[in-house]
């Protein structure tokens, strides 16, 4: 029963935040680059990307594949959202605290791991079950980084054009990983990398600047192994459907969570 009650703690008390040099640092370092530089890849040439949804300004293409007979189709959604930056819009996507406001799919979710206050945490979470397939749980860390450096050197842009010039780059990067040790239960467990990229873009001195002047590119990459049996024509249905809902609806939070608050650039 102590045991019990000692997860239980380890779970819902504020953890302490571990030494820079954690053991996934370099890899934390390494995928975030490479996610970077393959968020802003072009859509067309080989890559085979099909446009399978669309609303307005957003886009989503994915490539079918299938790895063992499990879909894992890779998916590149671009959406353009005004009145808000890149670093609002990654802010929301990282933190736990407004999770679930937006995260329509989750049952429950928990900070297992701090690795750098605001800026690198593990997540494991707990996502709805979906008949007939099994329940799904994800353990990942999640790191958000200002990137401006490496954008100014990227000329590739995906999307319509956008007025005004870049002034800053944000991101936020999820990755599978398999430490700390969590007990999978009764779910299969699924493998993930997942990027949201967002460029800033203001028309005038970005200094006086109020809302209206703001557009945010963003590029959003999803790939998802689902760990186990799932028919795919049922994947490939929550994906349709759900991928456009999650976008759809986290711009929308971010732009009404923003209006009434100071720019966060
Ligand atoms: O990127 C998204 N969310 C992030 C924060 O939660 C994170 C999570 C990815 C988890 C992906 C696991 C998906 C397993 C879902 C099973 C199907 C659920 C259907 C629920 C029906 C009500 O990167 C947004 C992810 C949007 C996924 C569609």
């Amino acid at each position: 029963k102590r045991q019990i009650r000692n997860k239980v703690r380890l779970l819902q008390d504020p953890l302490p935040e571990t030494a820079k040099s954690h053991l996934l640092s370099k890899e934390i370092e390494e995928t975030t680059n490479e996610q970077f530089r393959y968020a802003l890849m072009g859509l067309g040439g080989e890559g085979g990307w099909q446009l399978f949804a669309e609303d307005g300004l957003m886009k989503m293409y994915k490539r079918e594949l299938e790895v063992d007979g499990l879909v894992c189709d890779p998916l590149k959604a671009v959406h353009v959202v005004k009145g808000v930056t890149a670093r609002e819009m990654c802010y929301y996507f990282f933190a736990p605290e407004v999770r679930y406001e937006w995260e329509t799919t989750l049952e429950s979710m928990n900070v297992v791991e701090v690795i750098e206050k605001d800026k690198t945490l593990v997540f494991h979470q707990i996502h709805k079950r979906v008949w007939p397939a099994a329940q799904r749980d994800a353990l990942f860390w999640s790191h958000m980084e200002q990137m401006d450096k490496e954008c100014k050197a990227s000329g590739d842009q995906l999307g319509p054009p956008v007025s005004g010039d870049l002034c800053s780059t944000w991101m936020v990067c999820n990755k599978s990983c398999d430490t700390p040790e969590i007990p999978v239960g009764r779910c299969l467990r699924v493998f993930l990398t997942v990027c949201l990229v967002g460029q800033t873009y203001v028309v005038g001195d970005p200094k006086s600047a109020t809302r209206d002047k703001l557009t945010t590119r963003i590029t959003y990459c999803s790939s998802i192994n689902p760990g186990g049996w799932a028919p795919a024509s049922v994947l490939r249905s929550i994906y349709k459907r759900e991928y456009p809902k999650f976008l759809k609806r986290f711009t929308l939070y971010v732009k009404e969570q923003t209006e009434n608050k100071p720019i966060l650039f």
